[in-house]
């Protein structure tokens, strides 16, 4: 209760702040992206991450509007960057909760009166996606708008490929509990290069998150992966970093 008090003044006063995580083009080495991920600037306990908050924002909705304010932010920041030519085709990708995906048509936090600028990408989990119809038309909405949905952490859930089937995304994220293993036995190995033909099969983009290792850059680069994220490349860095190591890269 005392957290939830403090995360409402938080959102009066602006306490928050996104970092960005580079996503990697493999094969070229390029930095092509980043996964937006909120701080909590806190006045006494310092830069707090989100597992330090994020299970209080869900449980009080508050996540709602706290989700407005990151993709109010991301937009912003993503615009900056658009006015810079060599950081212009860069796409910044936000996290979504799926309560943001129930919100009333036409409220202040309804997801679809974000102006979304070209770049800015949703991901979503399916744990997170309740299956109602008011989620699935949120998402055809915001389908009919271009936005590029991906599923995040895919392979975690019990319904993976159903979720794929059902929901428009073009990217999945392969969750990193996949990648770590890498290089590793055949039953390791083929359950990353079934998730890569998939997507093939699929025309769906495929990213390979928490490579740590040039050995699981290499693994998921051999199997057909072309994107990727983890701290081999970069940790989640504030704006500014995170424009200087984009710039950094061929
Ligand atoms: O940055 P960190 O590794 O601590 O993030 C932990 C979790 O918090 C991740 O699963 C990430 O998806 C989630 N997260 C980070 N930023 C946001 C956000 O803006 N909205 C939502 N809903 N989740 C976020
Ligand atoms: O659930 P989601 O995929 O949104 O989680 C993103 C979180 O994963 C971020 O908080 C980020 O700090 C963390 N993360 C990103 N790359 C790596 C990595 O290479 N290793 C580990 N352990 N965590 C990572
Ligand atoms: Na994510
Ligand atoms: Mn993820």
């Amino acid at each position: 209760v005392d957290t939830e008090r403090q995360l409402r003044e938080a959102l009066r006063e602006e306490q928050f702040t996104l970092h960005y995580q580079p996503v990697m083009h493999l094969p070229s080495g390029r930095c092509v992206g980043f996964e937006a991920l909120v701080r909590w600037q806190h006045p006494q306990r310092g830069l707090l991450a989100p597992g330090a908050f994020l299970d209080i924002a869900e449980r009080s909705g508050l996540i709602v509007p706290l989700g407005a304010w990151v993709l109010r932010e991301a937009a912003r920041q993503l615009r900056e960057w658009q006015g810079e030519a060599d950081l212009a085709g860069l796409f910044v990708s936000v996290n979504l909760s799926g309560q943001q995906l129930q919100v009333p048509a036409g409220t202040p936090d309804d997801l679809l009166t974000v102006s979304f600028p070209d770049g800015l990408h949703l991901e979503i989990t399916e744990t997170s996606l309740a299956d109602t119809p008011e989620a699935l038309r949120a998402m055809r909405a915001l389908e009919r708008r271009g936005v590029p949905l991906m599923l995040d952490d895919f392979g975690t859930g019990f319904a993976s490929l159903s979720a794929a089937q059902r929901f428009p995304v073009g990217t999945l994220k392969i969750d990193r509990s996949f990648v770590s293993p890498l290089p590793g036995d055949a039953r390791q190995t083929a359950i990353v290069a079934s998730v890569v033909t998939l997507a093939r099969h699929m025309q769906l983009n495929v990213v390979a998150e928490g490579i740590e290792t040039a050995e699981q850059a290499q693994a998921v680069t051999d199997l057909g992966c072309t994107f990727g994220q983890g701290f081999l490349f970069s940790r989640p860095l504030p704006a500014a970093a995170a424009a200087a190591f984009a710039r950094s890269r061929p």
